[in-house]
This record gives C-alpha cells, sequence and structure tokens, in this order.
C-alpha cells in the first residue's frame, strides 16, 4: 500500500529567485499537509551524504556544489499516495519535458537547477525526512 508522506526540498536556485511563496502555495493547494519545515543549508558534505545513491555519476560534483551553493526548504508532506502524487506534481527531473503546470515546468532553470526534489519511494522518503528532522521537529 501506497504510503502518506515524502519529503521535498526547495532548492538553492529556487530560493534565490524568491519563489518559495508561490511554489508552497501550489504544494498547499493540491492536498498536501506540512508536517515538517525548515530553512537551512547543506554544506558539500552533507549534500553528498543526502545524494550519495548519485556518486557514481557525472554530474555528482556539479550536484553537491549546487545543492550546497544557498539555503533550502527542506519539508516533509503529507497526502494519499504522497510520493507519487507529489513527482506528478513537480514534474519530470529536466524542466524542459515537464509537463505544463508542473512546479519543475515553472520554476526550474535547468536539468542540474530544477527548483525541487522530491522523495522517489517510501522508503526514501523516510529516510530523507530523517536526514533533516528530528521526530520532535515532525507533527
Ligand atoms: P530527480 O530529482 O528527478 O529524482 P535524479 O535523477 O534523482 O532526479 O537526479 C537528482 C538531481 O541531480 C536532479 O534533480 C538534478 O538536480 C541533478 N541531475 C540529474 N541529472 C543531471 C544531469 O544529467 N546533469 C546535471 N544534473 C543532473
Ligand atoms: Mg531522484
Amino acid at each position: 500500500m501506497a504510503g502518506n508522506t515524502t519529503f521535498t526540498m526547495i532548492k538553492p536556485d529556487a530560493v534565490q529567485n524568491g519563489y518559495i511563496g508561490d511554489i508552497l502555495a501550489i504544494i498547499l493547494k493540491n492536498g498536501f499537509k506540512i508536517r515538517a519545515m525548515k530553512l537551512t543549508r547543506l554544506t558539500p558534505e552533507l549534500a553528498g551524504k543526502f545524494y550519495a545513491i548519485h556518486r557514481e555519476r557525472p554530474f555528482y560534483g556539479e550536484l553537491c556544489t549546487y545543492m550546497s551553493s544557498g539555503p533550502i526548504v527542506a519539508a516533509i508532506l503529507e497526502k494519499d499516495n504522497a510520493v507519487e502524487d507529489f513527482r506528478r506534481l513537480i514534474g519530470a527531473t529536466d524542466p524542459a519535458k515537464a509537463e505544463e503546470g508542473t512546479i519543475r515546468r515553472l520554476f526550474a532553470r535547468s536539468l542540474a537547477e530544477n527548483a525541487i526534489h522530491g522523495s522517489d519511494s517510501d522508503d526514501n522518503a523516510l529516510v530523507e525526512g530523517r536526514f533533516f528532522f528530528s521526530e520532535f521537529e515532525m507533527y
């Protein structure tokens, strides 16, 4: 059965461009509830740990530099079928391929700087949420 929570980050480009409010409004309008949220900043080491699954990929270094280049908004979101519904709402990794109306289509600059993260499975949603939040920060 699909779980009801996912994890997201509004990435440094989107925070820098002033899109936090617009993106959160879309997320809330689409029925997601915020269970945890913080403005924070990753170090290159923490970004490397978060994206360790990609460490063999050619873009890993660039990804860690980008994800530590400025503050992000990290959040745990709740909704029925959260992981799948949120991935649909953010759109394809490459904003040029993302559907009309998706968050990446609306706010992303490029394949690398693509505005927002969404967990790709229930298991990863849990791991990623715990990476940023203690149980006392989840409501
Ligand atoms: P996802 O965020 O849609 O799940 P992943 O393939 O898991 O996409 O990649 C993680 C992140 O790495 C992407 O969101 C994007 O920021 C970056 N990325 C993915 N592919 C490339 C690439 O080919 N060049 C540069 N950056 C990339
Ligand atoms: Mg991914």
